[in-house]
Order: structure tokens, then sequence, then C-alpha cells
């Protein structure tokens, strides 16, 4: 079991061993068909903010800044983005993309946390030319993604100068490392030494929570308190790192399940008495790049019941 010390909220440190949790769920996204897509409205909270507009597909409005140093993005990059033309699923049935061409692939599940993590980075970045998405449909996976493309077989994995990486942070990392666009890392070192605290708490986080949801006596309040606190610290944004960065987008996939799902199975509200999480969704939720790449809370929520109150 790992171990959680806070220190007068100067810092997150994390001892034990590190877990990998999967998902298998892969559908179709079902407000974002190819060709049709989702618009951008205002979002209120996680349960009322999905909106089925048609919309037409198109690139990213935002500037996009040539040099891979330039300052952070906004929190609400919000005017004028337009939706992307998400692509159907590859699944068993469907060849392969023409790999090793010198085209960059990003290899999801629209349904993945973990790939979801690096395509809001992809996006935020304004890489959406640059980074081809495949979507892959886990549950009738197309066998030449494990022969050709990427033996573990999981998503996200990045087909980049003839060479394929996977694990979704240190992909996160790479994309903000080696890809034009905002940097989404601050040079800080107070900063990057938390950030390097928070990556490392996130497993446990999600074994707090998800065990509390399996009635394993673990309280997921305590988890939120310390994200509240962690939130705390930098007082130049409401974000984990004061400005927006690739911390947030870590957490950002999770706290979008976990959110509705103890909403409605427990008729519990992470952000009541959480004003820092509360802001921190709230201006989330503003973020276009990771907008495009939410699901619809009903389904997330519905998604979670099958995993975690099968055995009820
Ligand atoms: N530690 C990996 C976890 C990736 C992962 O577990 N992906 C799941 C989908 S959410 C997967 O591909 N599962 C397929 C499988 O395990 O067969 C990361 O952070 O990228």
């Amino acid at each position: 079991m790992a171990t959680l010390k806070i220190c007068n909220i100067s810092g997150i440190i994390v001892t034990g061993p590190s877990s990998t949790s999967q998902c298998s769920s892969n559908q179709a996204i079902p407000f974002s068909p190819n060709r049709i897509t989702t618009t951008i409205l205002p979002i209120k909270s996680a349960l009322s903010s999905f909106h089925p507009i048609l919309y037409f597909p198109c690139k990213p409005h935002f500037p996009v800044p040539a040099s891979k140093k330039s300052t952070f993005i906004p929190s609400a990059m919000s005017s004028g983005y337009v939706q992307e033309d998400l692509p159907p699923a590859f699944d068993s049935t469907s060849d392969p993309p023409p790999l090793f061409d010198g085209t960059t692939r990003l290899y999801i599940s629209y349904t993945c946390p973990y790939a979801q993590r690096v395509w809001i980075t992809r996006n935020c970045k304004g890489l959406q030319d640059k980074i081809k998405l495949v979507p892959i449909d886990l549950k009738n996976r197309p066998a030449w993604y494990k022969e050709r493309v990427y033996p573990p077989n999981k998503v996200p994995a990045l087909e980049h100068n003839n060479e394929v990486k996977g694990e979704s942070l240190d992909l996160i990392k790479y994309i903000d490392a080696h890809f034009e666009g905002p940097s989404l890392f601050p040079d800080d070192p107070a900063k990057r030494q938390f950030a390097d605290e928070l990556f490392s708490y996130i497993d446990s986080f999600y074994k707090t929570v998800t065990s509390s949801f399996k009635g394993e006596g673990t309280d997921a309040g305590i988890a939120f308190d310390d994200i509240e606190i962690a939130l705390s610290k930098f007082e130049d944004g409401p974000f984990f790192l004061g400005q927006f960065s690739l911390v947030d987008i870590a957490y950002a996939p999770f706290i979008e399940r976990f959110h509705p799902y103890l909403l409605e199975v427990k008729n519990y509200d992470i952000t009541h008495g959480r004003p820092k999480l509360a802001t921190w969704i709230e201006e989330m939720n503003k973020n276009e790049g990771y907008k495009q790449t939410r699901r619809d809370p009903k389904e997330l929520v519905e998604s979670y019941k099958k995993r975690f109150m099968a055995h009820l």
C-alpha cells in the first residue's frame, strides 16, 4: 500500500509500489461519430456538460506558436476552436495504416484514460496536423497492432521517427519536449519537483479512490483532500503548478470519471468543501484541447458501474 505524506501544503511524497490499471472498454464515441461531432458550449458541471449538436470538422483555430519554447497556453482557449473530425476505430477487420512511412501516429482508444492524456497533450500543443490519431477498438483489436506496431498491445502508443513508444506519462513528456507548440511543463525547479511528486502520487490516488468504489474500506475523501491541498501550493493560477501543465493533463481523465461516478453512485460530490478542486474542474472544462477528448459522463458512469459494481 502506498503511503502519502503531506507537509503543510508544501509537498507530497509517495512511497510504495506503483500500479498500472487498465481499462478494456472501447466503443465508438456516441456524440462524435465520423462527420458528426460535438460543439463547444459552456460547461457548468461534469454531469450536465454534454450537448450533442451537429458541427463541421476543421483544424483548430487557436494560434500555434512555431517555437516549442513559447509560454504556457491559457487555460481557456475557447474562442474559435473547432471540433476535430474523429476517425472511426480500427478493428480486427481493418487494414493497417501505411506503418513507418514517416507519419507520426498516436494510437489510442477513445475510452482509455491513459490514451486520453496523450490525446489532450497533442491537442493542447496544436499538433492535430502533425500527429495523426489512430483509434483502436480494444475489444476487437486488429492483429497487426500487436504484431507490427506495439507488442504490449496496449494504448496509448506513439509512432514517431520509425519507433514506437508507450506509457502515457512518458509520452506526454516526450511530446511536450520533442514537438512544437506551447510548453506544458514549467522551467521553475520548484514546480518541476512538485510535478514529479504529483506524477508519482497518481497511481496511489487512483487506487485509493477505486478501492473505495469496491467498498474496500478506504475513504476516497482523503484522496480528494490530497488533491485540494496540492491545488493550493502555487497561487499563480488554479492548476496544480499554478499555470496549466502536464500534471493537469495526467489527472484530468481520472477526475473526469470519478466525479460523476461518485456523485451518482455514492451521492458524494468531490467538489463539496473543496473550492480549489471545484475551480480546477471548471477551468479544465474550459480547455478546448481537453474538451474535445471528453466522454459523455453518463457513459463513463455506466462503464464504471459495470466495472466496479459487477460483484454486487
Ligand atoms: N501504464 C499504461 C496503461 C495503459 C493501459 O492500461 N491501457 C489500456 C486501455 S485503458 C489497454 O491498452 N488495455 C489493453 C490490454 O491491457 O490488453 C499507460 O499509462 O499508458
